[in-house]
């Protein structure tokens, strides 16, 4: 046996040293390349977990290359240093604290359970994103990813410095004309997100946790009979019978099938927990299997390491284990029948009580297999929650191959938005965490990860009717939207906060679900191109450096600009922005202000409950004219779930608009995909600096718009 493992590993470091053929820095694609330090040894590293293969060479690094990186070993950590020009503005390492300007700013990439972000001060959450994106002053951009999953800080001080616990890493760097093209070469190495199913965009309710079955039926029939739109009620860790995954409390949630159907017909979608602790108790079948198979992560010695979560003392699945993914994926079988249709994984950084500093002992042991090597928690620490999550997404595709699968991750590393979506863990009810949630998820977006949004109103601490009402205000354009509450906090439902507040939610979640034809527009757009979804005001226009520390507003895809009610002087975008309000709305003091670029059309549907509802039938096109009388936007449909789409089954519609003299055409012309037509029925609201225009309802290709003073509004 000992010596067929010495034949594979030399076989395995021989096919290392032909792959990276002395490690020679090289260019691995249009204007991105590859450095290498010298005492680089590709045994430390590959495979990379954050890309999607090993970069392959197309060639030498041209002369006039500018960024080139330094690597050098200081007190005894391996660092790479990347100088940069003055007027340089920083982005990107992932989810951090702070403003969406990272510059002076320190991370440290090592996953950590950071109750109200007060650990550490904030350096370091849940995920790790080895990843900093920089627009010159001039527009230009570029990124630089540290290929290391090891623990590490980056420092952003005079420079950009990753500086590392683990062995010397190599530097991939990005050179672009603009921040969204580094977005999508990015995309080229780290991968895309995956089309989520369409009720993944809706409203989500959770709290920790909404048991026993009586009360999640309750939640449910409230928001039906307020009329409070809504597509997903969450089941935190309560559900389970002693905190053991996989498993319903039969005191609290009897039949979880029944209500997952009592769900199902009142239009909502359910997502449960799952944590990667198993109770370690003989009996359990999670343990005995998990056991049995030999899936455990080990300690320094080779035995079950043990460590304390919510069901005592827990033995945790090595997922670097190819045996061990496939065994965990199987579990969610049985789990799925119950008519669950997502799942969520939160504590997978990992979090372990009695663990040093909440984790795992760095020198914890991780088996590996298949072309992933044997290694120490310390490389593996970072990638631990990822390799879950993609664990369960193979696992739940397995039990539901014709469903889009809905996964929401607590910890994640670069790449890891290939697999599911996140929110940034556990915030608090205050002001200041509601405006810090913008540049979290901003930053996350600018790090490869589109799908994300923080605890709606506040996990811990009493919201107030204010908070509550400004946050939704705001919150209801974010990639994900879920309201959250800890255990210990006052309720947190819409209506929770008395009748002025409860019409404001309904309002800010009316908007979201008419924007859902161009959200979902959106999410199409991030999952073919890697363009996040939620985009810094910046974007609008890279070379104007007074939009560059924008935090406060943001916008959705290129064409909306969102500023919510409390954002004094925002610095917006020049050029034209018409703001509108969606017809017959209650006015109130909360809601943010909307507005459509100059040159855009943006869809809205019609007000639904839920997106089973959801039909793109009657659409109202805003449109808002550049300085040349025109407007474009674009429409993508599809099932809203399954992988017909993947075959050609969705639909990609165009609009023109285009002025001549006191008319304005808007057309409408089906541009891809073989999904059959729905006959639409358009209404145009043209924007203008006059004041409004609109035309009757029709479902003729061209729409005629008059800009005659009878039908202004
Ligand atoms: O499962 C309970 C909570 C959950 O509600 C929260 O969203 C997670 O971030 N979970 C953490 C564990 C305990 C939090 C105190």
């Amino acid at each position: 046996m000992r010596k067929k493992i010495f034949l594979l590993s030399f076989l395995f470091a021989g096919i290392l040293q032909f792959i990276f053929a002395g490690n020679a820095d090289k260019l691995i694609g249009n204007q991105i390349s590859v450095f290498y330090p010298k005492n680089y040894n590709p045994a430390n590293h590959y495979p990379s977990i954050a890309l999607l293969k090993e970069p392959q060479s197309v060639g030498n690094i041209p002369a006039d290359w500018k960024l080139k990186p330094r690597f050098y070993l200081k007190n005894g950590k391996s660092v790479a240093t990347l100088p940069i020009a003055k007027g340089t503005s920083l982005y990107g390492t992932g989810e951090n604290t702070g403003s969406l300007l990272r510059n002076g700013k320190q991370v440290t990439l090592w996953n950590t359970d950071n109750y109200e972000y007060k650990k550490d001060g904030g350096k370091r959450l849940y995920q790790s994103h080895p990843w900093v994106m920089g627009v010159n002053a001039d527009g230009t951009a570029f990124g630089v990813i540290a290929d290391n999953s090891w623990k590490q800080q980056i420092e952003l001080t005079d420079s950009i410095r990753f500086i590392s616990d683990g062995p010397a890493f190599r530097l991939i760097i990005i050179q672009r004309n603009s921040p969204q093209e580094v977005l999508k070469a990015l995309a080229g190495l780290v991968g895309k997100m995956e089309m989520p199913p369409l009720w993944a965009l809706g409203y989500q309710q959770c709290r920790y946790s909404y048991v026993p079955d009586t009360r999640i039926k309750s939640l449910a029939d409230t928001f039906r009979l307020k009329k409070l739109p809504c597509d997903v009620i969450w089941m935190d860790i309560d559900y389970m019978d002693s905190f053991k995954i996989f498993t319903f409390d039969k005191n609290k949630i009897p039949n979880p099938k029944a209500v997952n159907d009592y769900l199902h017909q009142k239009g909502f979608k359910s997502v449960w927990m799952i944590d990667p602790g198993v109770k370690a108790e003989k009996g359990y079948f999670v343990y005995d299997s998990g056991s049995k198979g030999n899936h455990w992560v080990q300690n320094k010695d080779g035995k079950e390491y043990n460590g304390k979560v919510w069901p005592g003392k827990c033995a945790f699945p090595d997922f670097t284990r190819p045996e061990t993914r496939a065994w965990w994926g199987d579990l969610y079988k049985d789990f799925m029948a119950q008519g669950v249709d997502g799942v969520w994984n939160d504590m997978n950084e990992p979090s372990v009580f009695d663990g040093p500093d909440g984790t795992m002992p760095e020198d914890n042991h991780h088996r590996g297999g298949g072309e992933l090597p044997a290694g120490s928690h310390l490389r593996y620490h970072n990638v631990y929650g990822t390799l879950m999550v993609k664990a369960s997404r193979e696992g739940i595709l397995k039990a539901n191959p014709d469903k889009r699968p809905f996964i929401l991750s607590r910890s994640g590393f670069l790449g890891s938005h290939r697999y599911g979506a996140t929110w940034t863990g556990d915030n608090s009810a205050t002001e200041g965490y509601m405006k810090e949630s913008t540049p979290l998820s901003l930053n996350l977006g600018l790090s490869g990860q589109p799908f994300s949004g923080p605890d709606m109103g506040g996990f811990t601490g009493n919201t107030t009717p204010d908070l509550f009402a400004k946050w939704i205000a705001m919150g209801a354009y974010f990639p994900f939207m879920r309201g959250h509450a800890s255990n210990d906090a006052n309720n947190k439902e819409p209506w929770a906060f008395g009748p002025e507040v409860e019409q404001v939610s309904r309002t800010a979640l009316q908007r979201r679900y008419r924007l859902l034809p161009y959200l979902y527009t959106q999410f199409r757009e991030a999952s073919v191109s890697g363009i996040p979804v939620m985009q810094p005001v910046f974007f609008a226009d890279p070379k104007d450096t007074t939009l560059r520390k924008e935090d406060r507003a943001y916008m959705v895809g290129s064409q909306l600009l969102i500023v919510p009610k409390w954002a004094a002087q925002p610095a917006l975008p020049k050029g034209i922005w018409r703001s509108f309000i969606p017809e017959n709305e209650v006015a109130d003091n909360y809601q943010a202000d909307m507005k459509v670029k100059g040159g855009a059309i943006i869809p809205l549907g019609k007000i639904i409950e839920n997106t089973t509802q959801y039909k793109t039938d009657s659409l109202t096109l805003v449109v808002a004219l550049d300085k040349n009388g025109q407007a474009k936007g674009v429409l993508y449909e599809d099932a809203g779930d399954g992988f017909g789409y993947q075959k050609g089954e969705y639909l990609i519609s165009q609009f023109a608009a285009k002025q001549v003299g006191n008319v304005v055409n808007v057309t409408i012309t089906p541009q891809s995909g073989n999904m059959k037509q729905v006959r639409h029925h358009y209404k145009v609201r043209l924007l203008t600096a006059n004041g409004e225009y609109t035309s009757d309802w029709n479902a003729k290709p061209v729409i005629r718009v008059v800009t005659s003073k009878r039908n202004k509004k």
